[in-house]
């Protein structure tokens, strides 16, 4: 009988929240967290991640006359996630290497399910799609008072086309994060981003470790 060697696919973990929340800042800190434990993830974001990905975030995020229907945002929004799988993230995760992804689905679920209040139903079927089986193992979310995160977000200069939505819709956008997160409370994280820069990040550094050491690294 031949042997076979069956690599093991690679973690992915994925960080999320409203605006000016932080994963930015925070991204560069669970990079060099995984560093110290011998993991060299692939850093990426969404919308984005490819050169066609990217084209398609610049139309979903720049201001416009024509307002962009629902659905046309939603399938944008699937439809850079598709390209992204297939070039990036999914031949990484196959290839063993730990992915470490700037939003995800949970964030469709939070902004378009949310924020825009479109059916859940639809984002499932569009996920199952798109995805397949691949759902993160771990869901960083970084959570705010929405007014606070805008007040970070807006220091940076011209707000884009998410940037200059109401409170009301951050508020339900955080609100579909945090009602995610209560309903598969294993594979999230909820850290109060709040606080201080260095308890933020000691929070992540802790969960992180502990994800880690439960070895809990593929589903
Ligand atoms: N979107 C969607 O609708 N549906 C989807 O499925 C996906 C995305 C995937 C682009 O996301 C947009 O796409 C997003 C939702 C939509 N909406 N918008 N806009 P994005 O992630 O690129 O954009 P963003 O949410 O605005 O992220 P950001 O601009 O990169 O912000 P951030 O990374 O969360 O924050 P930051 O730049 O790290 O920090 C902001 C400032 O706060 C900065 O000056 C920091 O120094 C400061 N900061 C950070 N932490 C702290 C603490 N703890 N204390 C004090 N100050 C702090």
């Amino acid at each position: 009988m031949s042997e076979q060697t069956v690599t093991k696919r690679g973690c992915f973990i994925t960080v999320e929240g409203t605006e000016g929340v932080g994963k930015t800042t925070n991204i560069a800190w669970i990079r060099q967290c995984l560093l110290a434990h011998g993991i060299e993830p692939l850093q990426t974001r969404e919308p984005g991640g490819t050169e066609l990905a990217e084209q398609i975030r610049a139309l979903l995020l720049s201001p416009r006359d024509e307002k962009m229907a629902e659905l046309t945002e939603l399938l944008l929004v699937f439809a850079a996630r598709a390209q992204h799988l297939a070039q990036k993230i999914n031949p990484a995760l196959t290839a063993g290497q730990w992915v470490l992804c700037d939003r995800f689905t949970d964030a469709t679920y939070a902004y378009q399910g949310g924020g825009r209040n479109l059916d859940k139903q639809t984002i499932s079927t569009l996920e199952n799609l798109v995805q397949g089986e691949l759902r993160p193992d771990l869901i960083l979310i970084l959570d705010i008072e929405p007014e606070l995160g805008l007040q970070r977000a807006r220091l940076r200069g011209e707000p884009d086309r998410f940037e200059q939505e109401t409170l009301a819709f951050f508020n339900r956008v955080r609100a579909a994060y945090l009602d995610r997160a209560r309903q598969n409370p294993s594979r999230y994280l909820i850290v109060d981003a709040s606080q201080p820069l260095d308890q933020v990040q000691q929070q992540i550094k802790l969960g992180l470790d502990n994800f880690i050491s439960a070895g809990d690294t593929a589903i």
